[in-house]
C-alpha cells in the first residue's frame, strides 16, 4: 500500500468538493444496507462512473444506475481521472468511483474489496474532511492489523498484494478539518470493475 500524505493542495481539495456537490445533486447519497438482514450502514454512499457499488438486501454488487433514482451514474469528472492517470499510468481505466460520506459517528467494519473482476488493477482512495483512524490488516481476517490516521488530501494507492488486504475505518475524529461545512469525512475510491 502506498500512502501519499497531503497529496492534494487545499485548492484541489476544494475543487473536488465542488465536484462532489454537483454529483450528489444528480445522484443523492443513499443508505446502503447489509445483505439478508437489511441493517443500514452508518456510511452514506453514492457513485460516479460507468458502474457504482451498491449494497442492499439482495447483496453487494456493481450496477450502472442509482438504486433510488434508477438514473445512470454521473460521469467521473476530468480532475479525478487526471489524478488517477498521474498515479496509476495509462494502462487502466477507472470505471467506478464510490463516494462515501462518514458523519462523525459513522464507521466501516473490517472487510475485503472483492466485488471486482480483476484484482491486478489498482484501487485509488482520496480522503477529504475530518481525519479518520484507518485499520489495515492482512489477507486473512485473523491476521494482525495496524491503525493509522488519514488526513484530508491524503491519497492511498493499493496495488498487487495490498489490493486484497482487510481494512476498515474505526472512527472519525470530528472537527479536525475545516474543509467541510459540517463535521464528517468524505472518501472517494476509484476502481476498475470488469
Ligand atoms: C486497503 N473505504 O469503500 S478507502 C471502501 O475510507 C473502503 O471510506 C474506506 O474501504 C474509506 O471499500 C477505505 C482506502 C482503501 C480502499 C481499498 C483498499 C484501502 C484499502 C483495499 C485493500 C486494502
Ligand atoms: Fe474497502
Amino acid at each position: 500500500m502506498r500512502h501519499l500524505p497531503k497529496y492534494l493542495s487545499l485548492e484541489e481539495q476544494n475543487q473536488l468538493l465542488e465536484m462532489i456537490r454537483e454529483i450528489t445533486s444528480d445522484a443523492p447519497l443513499f443508505i446502503p444496507t447489509m445483505p439478508r438482514w437489511g441493517t443500514a450502514f452508518s456510511v452514506r454512499m453514492t457513485n460516479c462512473g460507468d458502474y457504482g457499488w451498491v449494497a442492499d438486501k439482495s447483496g453487494y454488487r456493481y450496477q450502472s444506475f442509482h438504486p433510488d433514482t434508477k438514473k445512470p451514474w454521473p460521469k467521473i469528472p476530468t480532475q479525478l481521472l487526471d489524478i488517477w492517470h498521474d498515479l496509476v499510468g495509462e494502462q487502466w481505466r477507472a470505471e467506478a468511483c464510490l463516494i462515501n460520506y462518514y458523519a462523525p459517528n459513522a464507521k466501516m467494519g473490517l472487510h475485503q474489496d472483492n466485488d471486482e473482476a480483476n484484482f491486478d488493477a489498482p484501487v485509488l482512495s482520496i480522503s477529504l474532511g475530518d481525519d479518520c483512524i484507518f485499520r489495515l490488516g492482512g489477507l486473512k481476517r485473523s491476521d494482525p492489523t495496524q491503525s493509522f490516521t488519514l488526513n484530508s488530501g491524503d491519497i492511498i494507492l493499493l496495488e498487487k498484494e495490498s489490493r486484497l488486504k482487510f481494512h476498515g475505518v474505526d472512527r472519525i475524529k470530528p472537527n479536525t478539518s475545516m474543509l467541510l461545512s459540517k463535521p464528517g469525512r468524505l472518501n472517494l475510491t476509484m476502481r476498475v470493475v470488469n
